[in-house]
């Protein structure tokens, strides 16, 4: 048997009533929920970057993490035993899924011919893995912020060299991901926006972008690639003005250049949170325009105000995150991806057990409590209430196209005035969330 790096057994449902901290209370993957197992809800996945890779430095200090996996080179056999310990972590958490970025994967060579080189190498061995173990890849992507070359951006770099460097490198994340079955794609910036407006051509850059993902979209068509493709969301960090802003800004930029019909968003909770959002917002927004496409599942801490990337445990956050995802159908082909590190506190490799069990444990009471409270009805009910004048008469004709400004000065000249007649009934609202906790 090869060597372990995670120094725990395989972690099980035991139920709310167990006091076992290495098992889970409430995630229990084959039980059924309004017709669906908890698996295929929730549809977890393991982020390799935060998980495998960060060894948890600060701007302040150093990295701290034990990592067993690592002996600190750009090997091949330190790529792959990094391998060994994420797949052995994915099956002991019953992860079924898992995401990469092209160079958290395997190490960048003096060229790019050598990078691919040493992509492919680690890749096969992904292939592998996946084939022993059947867990499967959410999404694959590239990473273009980290090398100093994007220092000015990838795809709005003012360096046409550079935008040609982010295309070859996601032509061929795109081909590794379609060669690991992934069932998405994300785009994610990072650097995507600028400092100051007095070296930048934003308007040239946003076509570079358009043109960009254009590309990509073209280039899946001809390999047969079909997976989702998503944008992701995230406002500032490190530029201050990022073009990926938050799930409005996305919507309109993938509009404004016909890319709608190819791309939706991934949207992140800390990412929401930066951008001044609730990441229900964030989500109902994406849903409501047919967007919604996969979920960073993390948190911030609103008392720090950067992206601290932490694993989810707040009930609040993880139901009414259910709540939408139930009411516009579920997420696959997306799922819940925790894009979220331990903290820098936390450097031993049972932290990132117990972070898990924690976000899949939070995610799964989200996932009950919210379908208790869709079962009861009252929620729809007081929302259907509150919004009785739109189903019949005026309203009613308004929505059907109807109506036309003198319809409407005819109808309230005739009326003489209205007068409010409906609460908005927050507190009792809140009451009844308070209710199913
Ligand atoms: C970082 C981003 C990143 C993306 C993938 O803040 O969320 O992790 O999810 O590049
Ligand atoms: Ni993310
Ligand atoms: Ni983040």
């Amino acid at each position: 048997m090869s060597q372990e790096y995670f120094p725990v057994p395989k972690i099980e449902y035991e139920g709310p009533q167990s006091r076992n901290p290495l098992a889970f209370k409430h995630y229990n993957p084959a039980e059924a929920i309004e017709g669906k197992t908890m698996a295929e809800h929730l549809r977890f996945a393991c982020a390799w970057w935060h998980s495998f890779c960060n060894g948890l430095s600060d701007p302040f200090g150093v990295a701290t993490r034990q990592m067993p996996w690592d002996d600190a080179t750009d090997s091949i056999e330190n790529a792959l035993n990094r391998a060994r310990a994420a797949f052995e972590f994915f099956e002991k958490l019953q992860l079924d899924l898992y995401c990469f970025h092209d160079r958290d994967v395997a190490p960048e060579g003096d060229n790019l011919r050598e990078t691919n080189r040493n992509l492919d190498k680690v890749v096969a061995f992904l292939k592998e893995q996946q084939e022993r173990t059947g867990i499967k890849l959410l999404w694959g992507t590239a990473n273009l912020f980290s090398h100093p070359r994007y220092l000015h951006g990838a795809a709005t770099s003012a360096n046409a060299d550079v935008f040609a460097h982010a295309a070859a490198q996601v032509k061929k994340a795109i081909e590794v991901t379609q060669l690991l079955g992934g069932v998405n794609y994300v785009f994610w910036g990072g650097r995507e926006g600028y400092t100051t407006l007095l070296n930048t051509d934003m308007k040239r850059e946003l076509d570079h972008l358009a043109r960009f993902m254009h590309m990509a979209v073209d280039y899946a068509k001809q390999i047969g690639f079909t997976g989702q493709f998503l944008f992701e969301p995230k406002p500032k960090e490190p530029t201050k003005h990022q073009y990926d802003f938050d799930a409005a800004a996305c919507c309109n930029f993938l509009r404004a250049n016909g890319l709608e019909e190819h791309v939706k968003l991934n949207i992140e909770t800390n990412h929401a949170t930066l951008a001044g959002h609730t990441m229900q917002h964030e989500l109902e927004y994406a849903a409501a325009q047919g967007m919604l496409g996969s979920i960073d599942a993390n948190r911030g801490d609103e008392l720090l105000g950067w992206d601290t990337d932490q694993f989810p445990t707040d009930l609040y956050l993880t139901t009414k995150v259910m709540l939408t995802v139930l009411k516009y159908g579920g997420l696959a082909p997306g799922g819940l991806n925790f894009d979220a590190k331990v903290r820098r506190e936390s450097f031993e490799p049972v932290d990132l057990v117990y972070a898990h069990i924690g976000g899949m444990d939070a995610f799964a009471r989200g996932l009950k409590i919210a379908a208790a409270i869709r079962a009861d009805g009252i929620l729809d009910q007081m929302l259907n209430e509150r919004y009785a004048s739109w189903n019949e008469g005026i309203g009613a004709q308004i929505e059907a196209g109807e109506a036309d400004f003198a319809l409407l000065e005819a109808y309230m000249l005739e009326k003489g005035d209205v007068t409010p007649n409906k609460s908005g009934r927050q507190e009792l609202l809140e009451n009844i969330i308070n209710e199913y906790l």
